[in-house]
């Protein structure tokens, strides 16, 4: 290769994020080498008429040309515990992400923003609320947009940041503003040799030289062990003690509280369901942490109306009630819409559940417990529906072939008054590209009844 050991940047990954890394050094004058463990990955045709010049190599992952390495970008996707990547690791190659580019790059306040569930629906709420008080605002991440292609619209006053674990694993000096792991429960496990405290490790991984760091008071796995100095705030469902955020009650109606201080009575709020009031009250305490005006803030709240695909209301057919919850990729989203949902469904009617997927080796029995309490019936699709039939002993599960047949069955079962939820529990990528076209295809077929 031309290009000097001493600044040899290896990219792994020709995905979203590897293509905004290439861009974002190329822009920089930097010289660096892509690499895929694909044969054929997507945007290659791209790349080489982008880059011309730029040397790519697909397919297994060639040890002696990471460890000739200075530092190695890898996309999060790329499970860092291979063979070759442990090599180059070894032999000193740096290993670092999109993440860490970003930070270097910007001096503006950064509010990131990971946790196991309610990521995408806090990083939108913060971001709002923060655009509403009029501060200029990044939004992106894992959300979407790869951090480093925020920065060809010029540095903005603050970003919000939606961080994975799988991004977060690279991670070496985050130094945000405000940082917080909303909640803490099994996902992944099968990138995390199946184990919740790596998994856990990778998401703490947040607070690293944060000065504003939130808790969430209802999830003891949420509190970082961080130095005297940091600033701590929380958030929770309980009653808050002096500068946190919770729930009051006065004069019968539940209120989000600062302290003693009722701030909006929870039903102004559009978004529905308990697990919304933990969001907003995050989204609260992450706002104030980076200054944004509690008055702005609160204004936001009210016309926020949640994202597609999160314990989205889809039509109301015949008695019966559709949401699409396609976003619920692991045990705790489906957990938190059932018990959610539940909450709004009048005396003696349940829920239908679709639930189905890629398992990412999850344990599901903890669904055992709100569908006993909550559900008529289990509709299964994709390929671990049956895993989540042998963890559930409460209802028997019925097996759907496709979305349209999931959802005519799963209304020959529902009772007027009832909800039909799809909220898999699982990844959709055996019968998907991504939880988009698994909600789509829901809201279709929902359609066509
Ligand atoms: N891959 C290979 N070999 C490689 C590189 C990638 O097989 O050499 C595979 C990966 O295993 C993966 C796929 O290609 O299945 C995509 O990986 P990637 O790292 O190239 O992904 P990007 O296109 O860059 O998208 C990533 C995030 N994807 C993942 O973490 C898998 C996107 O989150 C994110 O929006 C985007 O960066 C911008 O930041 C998606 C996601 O599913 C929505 N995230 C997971 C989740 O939310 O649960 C963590
Ligand atoms: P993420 O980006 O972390 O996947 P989303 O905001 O997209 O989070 O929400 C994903 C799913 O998580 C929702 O569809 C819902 O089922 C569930 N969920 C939302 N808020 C919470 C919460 N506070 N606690 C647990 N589950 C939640």
């Amino acid at each position: 290769s031309l290009i000097a050991t001493d600044q040899l940047r290896i990219i792994i990954g020709l995905g979203q994020t590897g293509l905004s890394c290439a861009r974002y050094l190329a822009a920089k004058g930097l010289p660096f080498m892509l690499v895929d463990t694909r044969d054929a990955p997507p945007n290659l045709e791209l790349i080489h008429a982008e880059f011309p010049e730029t040397e790519v190599h697909c397919g297994e992952l060639n040890p002696a040309l990471l460890c000739r390495a200075s530092e190695i970008i890898l996309s999060p996707g790329v499970a860092k515990d291979q063979p070759a990547i442990q090599a180059a690791a070894a032999a000193g190659v740096k290993l670092s992400g999109d993440i860490d580019l970003f930070c270097q790059a910007v001096s503006a306040p950064i509010v990131a923003i990971t946790g196991s569930n309610a990521k995408s629906t806090v990083t939108t709420l913060v971001g709002q609320m923060a655009l509403d008080a009029g501060i200029d605002t990044g939004i992106g991440g894992n959300l979407g947009t790869p951090v480093l292609d925020m920065l060809s619209d010029g540095e903005q006053a603050l970003y919000v940041l939606e961080l994975s674990s799988f991004q977060l694993e690279t991670v070496n000096d985050l130094r945000a503003a405000a940082a917080t792991v909303l909640n803490v429960s099994p996902d992944h496990l099968d990138r995390y040799s199946n184990s919740l405290h790596l998994y856990y490790q990778a998401k703490h991984r947040v607070f690293k030289g944060a000065a504003n760091v939130v808790i969430n008071r209802d999830d003891p796995l949420t509190s970082p062990l961080v130095s005297t100095g940091v600033k701590i705030s929380s958030f929770g469902l309980g009653r808050p003690d002096l500068n946190q955020f919770g729930l009051l009650e006065k004069d019968g109606q539940t209120f989000l509280a600062r302290g003693l201080t009722p701030l909006l009575a929870v039903n102004e709020l559009k978004i529905q369901g308990q697990h919304n009031l933990a969001n907003a009250l995050a989204a609260l305490a992450l706002g104030e942490a980076v200054n944004i005006p509690l008055e702005s803030m609160l204004q936001t709240l009210k016309q926020f109306a949640g994202l597609k695909h999160r314990c989205q209301w889809v039509a109301d057919k015949q008695g019966v009630a559709y949401f699409n919850d396609s976003k619920g990729t692991n045990v705790g989203a489906t957990v938190a819409a059932i018990n959610g949902l539940s909450a709004i469904l009048a005396e003696g009617h349940k829920i239908v559940l679709i639930a189905g997927g890629v398992g990412k080796g999850a344990d599901f029995s903890d669904l055992e417990k709100p569908l006993k309490a909550a559900a008529r019936a289990l509709v299964l699709i994709g390929k671990d529906g049956g895993l989540i039939d042998q963890a559930v002993s409460c209802l028997e599960g019925h097996y759907a072939e496709s979305m349209t047949a999931a959802v005519e069955l799963a209304t020959s079962l529902a009772q007027p008054g009832d909800i039909v939820l799809l909220s898999p529990a699982c990844a959709s990528f055996d019968m998907f590209s991504g939880f988009p076209a698994r909600g789509d295809a829901f809201i279709e077929s929902v359609e066509a009844l």
